[in-house]
């Protein structure tokens, strides 16, 4: 093995994994399992990925902590015990951190590696992997486990060197950090920037947020998790797991908790303004999102965001802050839901500012702070919630080249292009876990994660049985897959014309418009991933 610092050539491994959070780990743990020498590179301090690297105040999972966890081993699943209804970061690095402890996979994890380039070898059938500290390692299958919102995207903003404040990343966040007292601008109302509003908002003597879109959010009403709740997860443990996989989202909704994308029963255009109101009432901004017609009519969806501006009115006392903070020109169900604590109450503070960027936008950053069209605020502290290149981003920052030296970039230079999510034509024995193409961010993330690490394993335990070297999709499979992902997408609230979101890429200047994941949910996606399988892997071609 490569020694940090080296640049010793190693022995041709089985499997180098990139990326130590939830796939990467549970990749070793079975690949080890199955027989195959595994070894991880990650570019962080510790494991769990998305759980190390997000560390901001109020960083939060949205799938309720029963549920977003592995369920690859019983005795794993009855001895941790949740505090939470939804997991903060704290607790979910902990746990992968117990896991990673309670496995043994330390071992076989390299910390702060980061891969630069993979390249292969078409004589060797191996991957000729490179790290920034120039270790260089050869193996037989490279599976990128590197996370679809793991790349940071911070706009570029002139004079940002100029500023003489500190400047932050939520997704970069460093442990320590103390902003109590200062006056901080908060850019960017994502998930990341709901969460953390309230918790800057507490500590800062002024918080301006910055926002370019309004956003729909749901309270999550987190809070402690109940005892008798967890009990009945865990002795049920076999059939929740078994369900799960059954279920469009990966989530059985069983623990009580709030599942904001499930749809609810009665059809909104055939509700009347006072059933309407009723539903107010009783729900509040859950309101909005109770109805079975939403999701698939632009017209029902629209009565639906009247309920959650109606909501915001109900909420936020100043009227202007209202008007504001009320998302409007698209549906709900376009970007990726947000549940929050206490977001919209918390511009009743007086020491919280909006500063709504469609009234004029930011020009440039400078020493004291961001300079806009509606004027300079002055600021000691920039926070940056601006989001991730989500999807394609990690891979692509990496120099994979696969046959003739071709670059992944350029393969997907129209948009990603896989079979199942899983592989791309030209760049034999390389996977992407949970990749485009795949369910990936639509559903819960640990159980795609373990789905693929699952049909990856039986893949490679297969090519070992038959005397297999090499894989990879055939292009007609991989153009069929394409044009059925895109298919599934159309007509649905995430496609609207309207919508610009992460998952199309809209937030990166220049990225393609292709809506990356797969709308059809994770059982029938399941069905389709099992069925190649049982089929000799149809679609896939070997040598
Ligand atoms: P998101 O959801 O991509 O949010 C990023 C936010 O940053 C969003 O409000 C953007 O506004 C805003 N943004 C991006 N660039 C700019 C510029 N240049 N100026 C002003 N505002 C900007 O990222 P998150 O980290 O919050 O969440 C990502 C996912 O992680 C989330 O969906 C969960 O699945 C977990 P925009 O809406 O593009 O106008």
């Amino acid at each position: 093995m490569a020694t940090a610092g080296g640049s010793e050539r190693t022995a041709t491994i089985d499997v180098v994994v990139v990326g130590a959070g939830m796939a990467g780990l549970y990749a070793l743990h079975h690949f080890r399992e199955l027989g195959f020498s595994t070894i991880v590179f990650e570019a962080g301090g510790g494991v769990g990925g998305t759980w190390y690297w997000n560390r901001y105040p109020g960083a939060r999972c949205d799938v309720p902590s029963l549920e977003y966890s592995y369920g690859f081993s019983k005795e794993l699943e009855q001895e941790w015990e949740w505090t939470e209804v939804f997991p903060p970061q704290e607790e979910l690095e902990r746990y992968f951190n117990h896991v990673a402890d309670r496995f043994d996979l330390r071992r076989d994890i390299r910390l702060n590696t980061r891969v630069t380039a993979a390249t292969f070898d078409e004589d060797a059938s191996t991957w000729t992997v490179e790290t920034e500290a120039g270790d260089v390692v050869t193996s037989r299958f490279l599976v990128m486990a590197t996370g679809p919102l793991s790349a940071p995207m911070r706009p570029d903003m002139p004079g940002l060197d100029t500023f003489k404040g500190r400047v932050f990343q939520t997704s970069q966040w460093e442990d320590g950090t103390d902003v109590s007292g200062m006056r901080i601008g908060l850019i960017g109302t994502g998930s990341s920037g709901v969460q953390t509003t309230p918790e800057l908002a507490a500590v800062a003597e002024q918080l301006f947020v910055f926002q370019r879109t309004p956003t729909y959010t749901w309270p999550s009403r987190n809070g402690p998790l109940d005892p008798e709740v967890q009990a009945a997860w865990k002795r049920d443990c076999v059939e929740n797991r078994r369900m799960q996989r059954e279920v469009f989202a990966g989530v059985t909704g069983s623990t009580g908790a709030i599942i904001v994308a499930l749809p609810g029963e009665k059809a909104i255009l055939e509700s009347t303004e006072d059933d309407r109101l009723a539903m107010l009432e009783e729900h509040g901004f859950d309101a909005s999102r109770k109805w079975s017609d939403t999701a698939t009519n632009p017209e029902a969806n629209e009565l639906a965001c009247d309920l959650f501006r109606e909501m915001i009115r109900r909420t936020v006392h100043d009227p202007d802050v209202v008007e504001k903070l009320s998302p409007r020109g698209y549906p709900i169900g376009c970007k990726r839901p947000v549940v929050d604590t206490n977001y919209f109450e918390t511009f009743n503070r007086d020491n919280v500012t909006l500063v709504d960027l469609r009234r004029g936008g930011i020009e440039r950053i400078t020493e004291t702070g961001i300079q806009t069209e509606q004027g300079h605020f002055d600021l000691d502290v920039i926070v940056f919630a601006t989001g991730f290149d989500a999807l394609t981003g990690a891979v692509g920052r990496i120099d994979i080249r696969g046959r003739d030296g071709a670059a992944l970039r350029d393969a997907w230079s129209s948009g990603p292009r896989t079979l199942l999510g899983l592989q791309c034509a030209g760049f034999p024995n390389l996977f992407t876990v949970t990749g485009p193409g795949s369910p990936s961010v639509l559903v819960n993330m640990v159980v795609a994660s373990e789905q693929h690490v699952e049909w990856i394993g039986a893949l490679l335990a297969w090519m070992r049985e038959h005397g297999l070297t090499t894989v990879e999709p055939t292009l007609d499979a991989q153009d069929a897959w394409v044009e059925h992902v895109n298919q599934a997408a159309e007509g649905t609230m995430w496609t609207a014309p309207s919508c610009n979101s992460w998952y199309l890429g809209a937030n990166i200047p220049g990225k393609p418009r292709v809506f990356m994941p797969y709308v059809a949910g994770l059982p029938e996606y399941i069905k389709e991933a099992d069925a190649v399988a049982a089929n000799d892997y149809e679609g896939f071609a070997f040598s």
